[in-house]
């Protein structure tokens, strides 16, 4: 290329880094201009900025395509993370684009809860973000007119709950949303717990006295999400259109996706660390309400469902790793004690913290553990996640043209504390895990926003992304 001769072509260099893709590993400059990566190749020219990584693995920014952040939620209950201290903490641990979602409530507009995320947003995101719709009240104007309007605009994935009193559909409103998703062009996740069956189980419990926090595993086990996950198959079959279950917690669900797929549907599918390092035992062996800290649904499950889902990783049944952060503290009035009270697991708010954990976790305890292969992880935490909700290229890529985002690899030892994440929650449910790796250096478009220390970026840069079509939908032409 003539202009890598001229001096200062490359605003940063990457130099000789093992670079990972989601389908090779190569050793490789990375020569970057104005944000994009522009050359990949060996001896490039120096750049103004020269970034030693030879002897370190190099991987695409990672894309955390599920996480909660300033969603707006019933008082006195408030997610403990804005777009300031999540995409931060994001960024800390290599992760450098955000897919939160904007929440219809019901009674309410789409619409409006789309402007209300971006004010939400807009001027104080650290990383990039997209956001997905939680469509909860699929009137026929939020069908007709809000969904389609949204879509052409760069909303393209939705998230339907089959459970939550506050956003749960029933079957024919689902069938009613696949079907705007098939017809313009989106994909719809879903949430799959059968509700009837948690509430019953919920009041048995309750009248037996059981509302310590380790009774939410006991109201949700396993039928309840193979049921629920059976079903959504079933309702994407008879529209016909793709649909990506998400936070898959174990063996049953996964039966359900691998009996879906064996009958040639198109059903992708999400799992999240909570269910690789966690059990339903972190929610307590006795009644201590410590358990709290790791309520989220569906629940953890055993150490046998843990190795399954490795298997679902390794062998291609997952699309998507995603965090599912959902920032609750545990002490004060806003998170997992309401109002400061210790209250039965039904009203314990749902969710952990992870959004910086996410990426190390995985390449730690996966790459270096020897359970997946560096692509995988590549296509696991970026590329497929891009891909799935039409970030890709753009996003998700070490290829000429894709945004700089990348996370440069140190292997040591690492000990999770809290003390040194950077989100706004009081805990961490791996408080104390030790791992092997941790990002040694996070660029945004050419960017160093994390070097190994410190948050060092420039702030609130986050732009917000338009999706395009999802790539795992068929060909229009075709569809
Ligand atoms: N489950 C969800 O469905 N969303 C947020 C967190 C959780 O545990
Ligand atoms: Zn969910
Ligand atoms: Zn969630």
């Amino acid at each position: 290329m003539e202009n890598d001769l001229s001096a200062d072509f490359y605003d940063v260099v990457v130099r000789g880094g093992r670079v990972a893709t989601a389908s090779d590993v190569f050793v490789a400059d990375i020569g970057i201009r104005d944000g994009k990566i522009v050359q990949l190749g060996s001896d490039l020219q120096p750049g103004r900025t020269e970034i030693d990584a030879r002897g370190r693995v190099v991987t695409p920014g990672g894309v955390d395509a599920h996480c909660h952040l300033d969603q707006p939620s019933p008082p006195p209950v408030r997610m403990a993370d804005d777009f300031d201290t999540g995409t931060l903490s994001a960024a800390c641990g290599g992760t450098t684009t955000v897919i939160p979602f904007a929440a219809q409530q019901k009674g309410h507009s789409l619409v409006d809860a789309v402007q209300d995320y971006h004010r939400r947003s807009e001027g104080k995101a650290h990383v990039d973000y997209a956001f997905h719709l939680i469509v909860s009240d699929p009137t026929p104007t939020v069908l007709n007119d809000e969904l389609p309007g949204l879509i052409k605009k760069g909303y393209t994935s939705f998230k339907v709950y089959m459970t939550y009193d506050d956003l749960k559909l029933d079957d024919g409103q689902i069938l009613d949303v696949l079907d705007i998703a098939k017809r313009h062009g989106a994909i719809a996740m879903v949430h799959a717990e059968n509700s009837d069956c948690i509430e019953w189980l919920t009041k048995r419990l309750e009248a037996m006295g059981r509302t310590a926090p380790r009774f939410h595993a006991h109201s949700r086990p396993m039928l309840v999400e193979r049921e629920a996950t059976h079903r959504a198959i079933a309702l994407s079959e008879l529209v016909d259109v793709p649909i990506l279950i998400v936070h898959v917690s174990g063996r049953e669900a996964i039966e359900q996706i691998r009996w879906g797929r064996a009958h040639g549907l198109n059903i992708f599918a999400e799992t999240c660390p909570q269910y690789l390092f966690l059990t339903a035992e972190d929610l307590g062996i006795d009644d201590s309400y410590h358990g709290a800290k790791c309520v989220c649904s569906p629940p953890p499950r055993d150490k046998a469902n843990q190795q399954v889902i490795w298997d679902g990783l390794k062998d291609g049944l997952f699309t998507v790793f995603s965090s599912d952060h959902a920032p609750f503290k545990f002490e004060g009035t806003e998170g997992k004690k309401p109002e400061g009270k210790e209250v039965s697991f039904r009203h314990i708010p749902n969710g952990i913290p992870g959004l910086e954990t996410r990426m190390a976790l995985l390449y730690s305890e996966g790459v270096l553990s020897g359970r997946i292969s560096l692509e995988k992880f590549v296509e696991l935490t970026a590329t497929g996640p891009a891909k799935t909700y039409g970030l890709h290229p753009q996003k998700g890529a070490i290829c000429i043209g894709a945004d700089a985002d990348l996370v440069i690899w140190d292997e040591r030892d690492v000990v999770i504390k809290n003390a040194n994440l950077h989100h706004d929650v009081d805990y961490t449910p791996y408080e104390g895990m030790k791992l092997k790796a941790w990002p040694a250096y996070t660029l945004l478009r050419g960017q160093v926003l994390w070097d190994g220390k410190s948050f060092v970026g420039p702030r609130n840069q986050g732009r917000f992304l338009p999706a395009g079509r999802p790539s795992v939908l068929p060909h229009p032409n075709l569809s």
